[in-house]
Order: structure tokens, then sequence, then C-alpha cells
């Protein structure tokens, strides 16, 4: 089983915090198929998320799965402490209800991507469960999709961050009796 790490080591409280999911046969990533896949191992492709979310200065959790009910679990713990979603749903896209539905229970923002273009491809990959849920959907860019998700993620987060914090907080505003 793969290590599920953690990064960057130094955290800080106020971090954006995204975990990171692959689907089913992403494993085997640079090993076969690499006409549609390219050559880069996951090991490789998380690397160069990481590296771009230690710039970003976000703490990201990678995972991967090859089971449903596992991706489900994951999406539905990201409940608590973390701010987003990316992932790569791989075949799980064309067929799961129960990826969909954990996604839009949980209410966090969420980014599809996909490494191959899946509108190109047959027709049954044209269809995604998880793009009504998700913000945007990234396809057929390869590992670049992951790199620009994070950083659309992250800005996106920021923004949401940022407007909060600029809207007049309820306990603020005060009703003056007697002014009129
Ligand atoms: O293009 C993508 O990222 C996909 O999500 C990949 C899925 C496919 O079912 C989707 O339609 C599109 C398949 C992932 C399988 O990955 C492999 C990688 C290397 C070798 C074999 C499979």
């Amino acid at each position: 089983m793969r290590d599920h790490p953690t990064f960057p080591v130094c955290e800080h409280k106020d971090m954006l915090r995204i975990r990171v999911l692959h689907g089913p046969n992403l494993n085997l990533l640079g090993t076969r198929e690499q006409s549609i896949y390219g050559t880069l191992s996951l090991d490789a492709l998380d690397s160069s998320i990481t590296k771009l979310a230690n710039e970003l200065a976000v703490k990201v959790d990678l995972r991967q799965s090859n089971s449903e009910s596992e991706l489900v679990t994951w999406i539905q713990e990201a409940r608590t402490g973390y701010d987003g979603i990316i992932i790569n749903p791989a075949a799980y896209t064309h067929t799961s209800v129960a990826i969909r539905d954990a996604i839009a229970s949980v209410g966090l923002p969420t980014v599809e991507v996909h490494l191959s273009n899946i509108h190109q491809r047959e027709e049954f990959r044209h269809r995604s469960y998880i793009a009504g849920v998700a913000i945007g959907q990234i396809s057929g860019l390869g590992p670049t999709g992951y790199l620009l998700a994070l950083r659309g993620l992250h800005d996106h987060l920021t923004a949401s961050r940022r407007q909060k914090k600029t809207a007049a907080p309820a306990t603020s505003r005060r009703t003056v009796k007697g002014t009129r």
C-alpha cells in the first residue's frame, strides 16, 4: 500500500489544505498505455504536485485508490481539515453516482482532472458524473492539468477567504435606536 504523504512539513494554521485523489489504475501510470497517459509515474506526478504546493504554501494530502468506497470515505473525511479537493476519478468519472454524491454532500470546492482528453475519446468517456458538482474540469493536458488545477483551486480558495474577511460580520452590525 502507498503511503499518504502530507506536505509541507512546516505548517501554518492559516495554510490552505487540499486533498488530491487519484482513482483506479492510476497507480499504473508510466508503466503501460504510455501513448495515452504518458511516461510519468504516479510518484513523480505526486512529487511535482508537492513541489508546486510548497511554492504556493498549500498543504497537500495525496492518495490513490482502486476502490470506489475508499474514495467516497476520503471525500467525506475531507470535510474536516480540508479546504478543497482535486480528483481524477479515472473510470469512476463515467459511472459513479456515489462519488458525485460525496462531493456534493461535503460542499468543498472540487476540481476534476483527466490526463487524456475524455471528450476526444470513446463516447462512454464523454459523460462525467463529476463535472456537475465540480467548480471546473481540466482534461487532456497530461500531468500539467494537476498543476493548473492546484493553481486554480488555490486562487479560488484565496479569493473566497478574502471575500469572507471583507464581508461585514453579522455580530458587528449594531442597531441604533431613537436616532431618527
Ligand atoms: O484521462 C484520464 O485521466 C482518465 O481519468 C484515466 C482513466 C480513464 O478511465 C478515464 O476515462 C480518463 C483510466 C486510468 C487508467 O490509468 C492507467 C495508467 C497507466 C496504465 C494503465 C491505466
